[in-house]
């Protein structure tokens, strides 16, 4: 139907100049079949909305019923392990760079504790001049910073690594281990400075309040780089699922680190060696011999539409949409290709690059009805290239669960069904 879109890469992959105009206009056609001419529309009659007032404004906002499909999607309840367990973003739902937070993933040790804030303090000891407590009021004082960045599970996408079948699964499923937001903070080196911090030090370790006592041992020079004490999630107090009233947000690296409920930061010379950093969170090699503090999130990107489970219904074009990102930088570049890898073309970065934040990219496709595998692949500010599964596994191997950051393979059935494949 449209002979002027310039085919850029094979098996029906369209330039993303192309993106918003289509070069349909004059050739009467219209980007999907099924829409109608106005004026073949039945019995154009007002609808029930129209003719009334509806309910007035409220205190706190609701999504359209419509809308509640799009859902976390949590694991059942384990009597071997109580309020330990995730939830999912529904990535293949969502659009833009943003997670909202009723959406944000979860990943809970031991549940969400009930903290009240007038009753909770952080304490800052160890190797300093001064130790000090601070209360969630004191806090609030403090001069602040705003950042958007992604945050990761380790463990997302690990299913893809084991085994010769791939799981079936969507993206959500599959992937959903990843959300970005805009967390609003208090620098760390601002609390370090005032508790003075001694020349011995080398390690902060951070304690949560939650029953897990979750602890993790961060390197002095990242947690006066960049890290915060995040009081605030798109620009709302932080959700109790994300630490409320606060949490340690570490940009870039493993989501385990960003300790939630954020209690105590203990300086010290040498790393804490806390059960979430030996018994876990370590990448075994082939060797059996483990990796440790491996801490910032690979270069990776996935493909959320058209993705696992979805049906493409009618040939035509459809836009190949998705989010890509790096513990190492910023998103320079997304490739596509719709034929498993023989042939690319440059994806549309469709949002600010920022710095190890969620960037949304975008290209058109003409799917021709038959066979197709969908693929990105995504290169950071830092000359990283999101790897192939294959080459991970060369690499790695299959022993360790973490950081399984390969190209995502969605493979398009002559009916229209797409299902995860290994390829
Ligand atoms: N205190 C505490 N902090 C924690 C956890 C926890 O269970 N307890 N889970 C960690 C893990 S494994 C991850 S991936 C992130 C998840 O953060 P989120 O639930 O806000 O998405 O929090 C980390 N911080
Ligand atoms: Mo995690």
């Amino acid at each position: 139907m449209q002979k002027n879109l310039e085919k850029v890469a094979g098996n029906g992959l369209i330039s993303r100049r192309h993106l918003l105009g289509l070069g349909l206009a004059g050739a009467g056609a219209t980007l999907t079949s099924q829409v109608l001419a106005a004026d073949a529309l039945p019995n154009l009659q007002i609808p029930g909305w129209s003719k009334q007032p509806g309910p007035g404004s409220s205190a706190y906002g609701e999504r359209s019923p419509h809308a509640e499909h799009i859902q976390r999607m949590a694991g059942g309840p384990n009597p071997l392990y109580p309020g330990g367990g995730a939830s999912r973003s529904p990535l293949q739902h969502l659009q833009g760079t943003i997670t909202p937070n009723a959406l944000h993933f979860e990943r809970h040790h031991a549940g969400i504790p009930a903290i009240d804030p007038a009753k909770h303090t952080l304490v800052i000891n160890g190797l300093v001049r001064q130790p000090l407590a601070f209360r969630y009021e004191d806090l609030l004082r403090y001069p602040m910073v705003s950042r958007i960045h992604f945050l990761e599970c380790s463990g997302n996408s690990g299913a893809l690594l084991r085994g010769d079948n791939p799981p079936d699964g969507t993206a959500q499923s599959l992937h959903g281990l990843v959300s970005c937001a805009e967390w609003t903070g208090i620098p760390l080196s601002t609390l370090l400075d005032e508790a003075g911090v001694q020349p011995t030090a080398r390690w902060v370790s951070a304690v949560g309040a939650d029953a897990a006592s979750m602890g993790r041992s961060v390197p002095l020079s990242k947690a006066l780089d960049d890290v915060m004490v995040a009081l605030y999630q798109n620009g709302e107090p932080v959700r109790p699922e994300q630490g409320y009233p606060m949490r340690l947000f570490v940009p870039g690296w493993e989501g385990n680190i960003s300790v939630k409920w954020l209690t105590q930061l203990k300086l010290t010379t040498e790393p804490s060696q806390f059960r979430d950093e030996t018994s876990k969170y370590t990448d075994t090699l082939p060797d059996r011999q483990s990796l440790q503090f491996t801490f910032p999130m690979g270069c990776k990107s996935v493909i959320t539409s058209p993705s696992g489970q979805m049906s493409l219904d009618s040939q035509g074009i459809y836009q190949i949409t998705g989010i890509a990102w790096s513990g190492h930088g910023s998103i320079q570049r997304v490739e596509v290709s719709a034929d498993g890898g023989r042939s690319w073309a440059d994806a549309h970065l469709d949002s600010p690059q920022i710095d190890r934040s969620l960037t949304r990219f975008r290209i058109p496709w003409e799917w021709s009805g038959g066979g197709a595998i969908l693929q990105s692949r995504a290169t950071d500010s830092a000359g990283n290239v999101q790897p192939t599964r294959t080459a991970i596994i060369n690499e790695r191997g299959t022993l360790g669960f973490y950081h399984f950051h390969g190209i995502q393979s969605w493979a398009v059935a002559n009916g229209g069904e797409v299902r995860n494949v290994f390829a």
